[in-house]
């Protein structure tokens, strides 16, 4: 397998969720600014949209859509509960989580708040919503320490697009159970690899 990512980007995502079931895969840098690879290809001729995560399957598939990959990562090893049987409850709430995470947390951020041409009203708005999700978030993490019973890849895509706040200064103070949460998925052995391969830990 081959993953297409960028340091910090959604894919980090996938990249953890690949490293939690000791998947055998190889990761493919993405410059997004350019949208070449690094020996200079052109990665819109790979992915259409230019967007990462991408997986390239060992068939030569090539699959597109974070909160997917994950699922499928998820499954190539059950026995690490990382999503859970289909049809049990488990997995209803952690595609649940994938779903707020992808529609509510990663497309509100993205593309608005990493562009500088939006428009501050915009900006505004996208800042206010995020404010009342962080609330949810930080009301549900002060009762547990996941988003769903026990980790699973919700967590991997939400430690994710939440650090994003870090980035781009948005304060995180108000949310003392979010910001708890971050560290402990960040303290994860294969995050902290995941991490450090993508250049992300001082
Ligand atoms: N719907 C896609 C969105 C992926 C996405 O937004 N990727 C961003 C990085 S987090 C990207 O590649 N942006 C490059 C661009 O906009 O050209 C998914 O959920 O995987």
């Amino acid at each position: 397998m081959k993953l297409y990512h960028a340091p910090g980007a959604c894919s980090l995502a996938v990249h953890i969720a690949l490293r939690e079931v000791g998947a055998v895969f190889e990761g493919v840098r993405i410059d997004l600014a350019s949208h070449t690879t690094a020996d200079g290809a052109d990665f819109h001729s790979i992915s259409p949209r230019g967007y990462v995560p991408l997986l390239e399957l060992d068939d030569g598939s090539r699959h597109t859509e974070a909160a997917a990959l994950l699922q499928y990562v998820a499954d190539l090893d059950p026995a690490q509960r990382l999503i859970g049987a289909p049809g049990s409850k488990r997995r209803l709430e952690v595609v649940e989580w994938l779903s707020f995470v992808g529609t509510e947390l990663h497309k509100t951020f993205s593309p608005w708040l990493w562009h500088k041409e939006t428009a501050d009203s915009t900006r505004q708005a996208v800042k206010d919503k995020l404010a009342t999700r962080f609330t949810e978030l930080d009301e549900r993490l002060a009762e547990q320490d996941f988003l769903a019973d026990g980790y699973s890849v919700a967590d991997a895509y939400a430690f994710t697009i939440v650090n994003w706040a870090n980035v781009l200064a948005l304060p995180l103070t108000p949310y003392p159970h979010l910001r708890a949460y971050l560290a402990r998925v960040s303290q994860r052995p294969h995050v902290q690899d995941a991490l450090r391969v993508e250049g992300l830990l001082k």
